[in-house]
């Protein structure tokens, strides 16, 4: 199971719509999402793919009660929006620090790149205290640059989505089985 989770207005939806392959044009508009959003993402063959449950924003509260079974948690913070940052971070924290999570993988997503500037995006990390978090949670934390709008980064967090975690794992897992 894969979660996409991030403070209101973060640009999850959009995100989303383009992993989707939906079209995105200037009249593409997306609405606050109150519930949970469902998005199949394929592989670039279209072959296979995964589902990531979407929760918006001012269902934050309520994340925790989600978090049975994720292995991946895509969180998505607006790069361009430095004034949301707190709200990032305690969000950011609460998911870290959650047991449920203790063995999932996380990527933290700079959406708008399009509309921030690399000291802007820096800034955000410095005030995330991101360098210390990544060294002291046991988590995995991957950062991804995008922008919906150019398209960046787009395929590496496909690729991040897809890509199988513990392959030795379960390798070992199925000869146990046999
Ligand atoms: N310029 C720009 N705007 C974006 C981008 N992603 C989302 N937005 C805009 O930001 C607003 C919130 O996006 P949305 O996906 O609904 O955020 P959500 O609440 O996290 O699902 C919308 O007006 C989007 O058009 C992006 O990469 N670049
Ligand atoms: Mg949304």
């Amino acid at each position: 199971m894969c979660l996409c989770l991030g403070p209101v207005k973060s640009g999850k939806t959009l995100l989303m719509k383009r992993l989707q392959g939906d079209a995105i044009d200037d009249a593409t508009q997306t609405i606050s999402t109150n519930g949970l959003n469902f998005f199949l993402v394929k592989n670039e063959q279209g072959q296979s793919g995964i589902i990531v449950r979407e929760i918006g924003g001012n269902m934050a509260p309520l994340w925790k009660h989600y978090l049975e079974g994720v292995q991946k948690v895509i969180y998505v913070m607006d790069a361009s929006n430095l004034c949301q940052i707190s709200a990032v971070g305690i969000l950011l924290y609460s998911l870290l620090v959650n047991p449920k999570l203790a063995n999932a993988s996380f990527v933290l997503v700079l959406s708008k790149m399009d509309l921030s500037y690399r000291q802007m995006r820096n800034e955000a990390l410095l005030v995330l205290h991101f360098a210390r978090l990544k060294r002291e949670t046991r988590q995995n934390i991957t950062i991804i640059e995008t922008s919906s709008v150019t398209g960046q980064g787009i395929e590496d967090l496909r690729k991040w989505i897809l890509q199988q975690k513990n392959k030795l794992s379960m390798k070992i897992n199925s000869k146990q089985k046999i």
